[in-house]
């Protein structure tokens, strides 16, 4: 059946989604958006670890901890768009929702969202009991969370906020690992993991983007970060969408 959708992507794009699990929309997102969504993330970060300073609670919605150096370290705030006007208007509006209805060939819905920092903080946070971990995001995916959850499908649409260089620990992806079954190992503190006999290092591709770029993968493709050694936070507005309708197979 044809897809009701018209679509913004073009056809070998979107052979190349199908095939290899992901693909990279450059300028997407205008300058303007960028710096307001920017604006969201920084105001998001600064309320969250004021509201625990001052109650001392830790607050569910932060994923930190400290690195090996003691400094405390944010990786994401989760969800956001209930906090963040802009960062709803983009997971909400048309240029994303079009391009998720043509990826996945349904009306989307959104059932995740968040903002990645990558980010060391200047909070003393000496009263919080946080793991020491290292920078790294390791080799995953995200399709076993959400099965686990009765999404059958997700689409992950990311919006790069800063320069994802290498050294800012750009996204790594495994292309076409979300076309067979990939072994994931428990670890202490990082969740489930998929083993370096899975997913080689020499098979990554590194997507190296500039601000306002959407990258697009498949929620069952293997995908991690390095280190950010870059000095300044890494930051991405990432969203996840699943399909819905009758024949979607979804939580509706
Ligand atoms: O931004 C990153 O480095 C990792 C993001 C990620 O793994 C995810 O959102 O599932």
């Amino acid at each position: 059946m044809p897809s009701p959708f018209t679509s913004p992507i073009p056809a070998h794009r979107r052979e190349h989604f199908a095939t290899d699990g992901f693909l990279v929309l450059p300028d997407l997102v205008a300058p303007g958006t960028v710096e307001a969504l920017r604006a969201d993330a920084d105001a998001v970060l600064v309320r969250r670890l004021s509201e625990m300073a001052v109650t001392r609670t830790l607050d569910p919605r932060v994923t930190w901890w400290r690195l090996p150096s003691g400094r405390p370290y944010v990786l994401k705030i989760k969800p956001v768009v209930d906090l963040a006007p802009t960062a709803a208007a983009v997971a909400y509006g048309e240029v994303l929702s079009t391009l998720a209805a043509d990826l996945l060939g349904a009306r989307p819905r959104l059932m995740e969202d968040k903002f990645i920092y990558k980010q060391v903080v200047d909070v003393t946070g000496g009263w919080a009991e946080l793991p020491v971990l290292g920078e790294e995001v390791r080799k995953h995916t995200d399709a076993v969370y959400f099965h686990a959850r009765g999404y059958q499908r997700v689409l992950t649409v990311a919006v790069c906020l800063d320069s994802c260089t290498e050294q800012a620990g750009a996204i790594r992806v495994w292309p076409r690992s979300h076309q067979r079954a990939v072994e994931m190992i428990a670890t202490d503190c990082q969740g489930p993991v998929v083993p370096d006999t899975r997913a080689p290092d020499a098979e990554a591709v590194t997507l190296v983007t500039e601000p306002g770029t959407v990258l697009l993968w498949d929620a069952a493709l293997v995908h991690g970060s390095g280190p950010n050694v870059s000095g300044n936070p890494r930051r991405l507005l990432v969203l996840g969408y699943a399909p819905t309708g009758p024949d979607s197979g979804e939580p509706q």
